[in-house]
């Protein structure tokens, strides 16, 4: 019921020193350089922060929850996600979407993926449709899942520049940014448009085009895969220093760097130095999504799985290997997915906020606990708490 994690180096994500954390049910309670209390007649679990970092809970703002894949035929369809493989990525927010295949995965098993996993013990959310235009919904409208479906905060995620999309009219994506918007208005929520991008040289420019004719605002659109390939990474640096956020992919194979992708560790150094401002950039993981290869005739010649750890470890990279100032890699997993999504309660350490926390060892910055809504889902490395069905 109550934790007190003492003496950890805090980052909200901004470093706010050496304190003491109390943690009272699932909400952040306290944060003083030292909280006393007498535990007699209450049960009190002490948290030893000597040597190690706290962090809010990690944000995975893409994730195929349900599984996805297919672009090899049956055979290729990759696995549903397992509550482990989100723990120990440290994360413990999770944002679900269905990709290429919205036909035999559809909303309401992605729905009923997401409550069986906020049963486990994090927190989900998704967003209504898969790569196609018109967007495959629950009730029917886009508009009324936004408003009716308390997970649903937005739409996603919506293939562009891609040979497997459904190739939307620049009308079709206005109307579509436009209803989400006004639905997340109505309903207090982000309402953005999650906009896959693929290997196209079209890249973004029918979102510029958007931006550039109407009154909708860059916060309403959220394009992935932005370190995919050179071009699309050149587009990205701009669309972002004009106003636009940017998401970079975590999960990769060796091939696609060999292609020309941008790792993300290094994307992110890059837009850093390039004065990009870093409450723009945030990375997701794709997990369980596919990891296709298409040879120059678009056949699917191979497909690799997408993984929630890939998460932090890019952010983990960014920092040890490319130098980039933890405080700052850190935001792209935590502070700006909670901005951009508007989940008021997640990816910031303050008082009354949620209790979804990881701790890192100091020296080689690896996650050791793992914390989410209150309670220890991984402690010391090892997993606390398995889904229903893992042992
Ligand atoms: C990306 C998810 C891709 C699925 O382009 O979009 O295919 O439905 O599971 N994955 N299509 C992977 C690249 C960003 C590397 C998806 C996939
Ligand atoms: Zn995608």
């Amino acid at each position: 019921m109550i934790k007190i994690i003492k003496n950890i180096k805090v980052y909200t994500p901004k470093y706010i020193g050496i304190k003491d954390v109390a943690l009272i049910g699932d909400k952040i309670a306290s944060i003083e350089d030292s909280i006393e209390i007498t535990t007699k007649g209450l049960e009190v679990e002490m948290i030893d922060g000597q040597g190690k970092i706290l962090t809010p809970g990690f944000i995975d703002g893409h994730v195929h929850i349900l599984g996805g894949g297919g672009e090899g035929g049956y055979k290729t369809r990759t696995p549903e996600i397992m509550l482990s493989d989100i723990i120990r990525g440290g994360v413990t927010t999770v944002v679900g979407c269905l990709g290429t295949d919205g036909i035999s995965r559809n909303m309401v098993s992605l729905l009923a993926k997401a409550r069986g996993l906020e049963e486990e013990g994090v927190s989900t959310y998704i967003y209504t449709g898969s790569y196609r235009v018109p967007v495959t919904t629950i009730t029917g409208e886009v508009m009324k899942d936004i408003i009716a479906i308390d997970k649903i905060i937005g739409v996603g995620e919506v293939a562009i520049s891609d040979h497997r999309s459904s190739h939307p009219h620049v009308e079709d994506i206005k109307k579509l940014v436009s209803d989400a918007r006004v639905a997340g208005i109505l309903s207090g929520k982000a309402g953005v448009v999650n906009f896959h991008l693929g290997d196209s040289k079209n890249t973004i420019k029918i979102l510029d085009e958007i931006i550039e004719n109407t009154e909708l605002p860059y916060s309403q659109f959220y394009p992935t895969h932005m370190n995919r390939n050179p071009y699309l990474f050149e587009e990205a640096k701009n669309y972002a220093k004009k106003g636009g956020y940017i998401d970079f992919t975590t999960s990769s194979v060796p091939l696609y760097w060999e292609e020309g992708e941008v790792k993300a560790s290094r994307a992110l150094k890059i837009c850093l130095e390039e004065g990009v401002p870093d409450d723009r950039i945030t990375f997701t993981s794709d997990g369980q999504g596919s990891l296709p290869m298409f040879n120059e005739k678009k056949e699917c010649i191979g497909l690799n799985v997408g993984k929630v750890t890939t998460l932090y470890e890019e952010v983990r990279d960014a920092v040890l290997v490319d130098g980039v100032p933890f405080e700052r890699a850190i935001k792209t997993i935590t502070s700006n997915p909670a901005h951009i999504l508007k989940l008021h309660n997640k990816g910031n350490i303050g008082i009354g906020k949620d209790a979804d926390l990881v701790i890192l060892d100091e020296k080689e910055l690896k996650i050791q606990t793992v914390i989410a809504k209150g309670i220890i889902m991984l402690y010391e490395g090892e997993v606390k708490v398995f889904g229903t069905f893992e042992k």
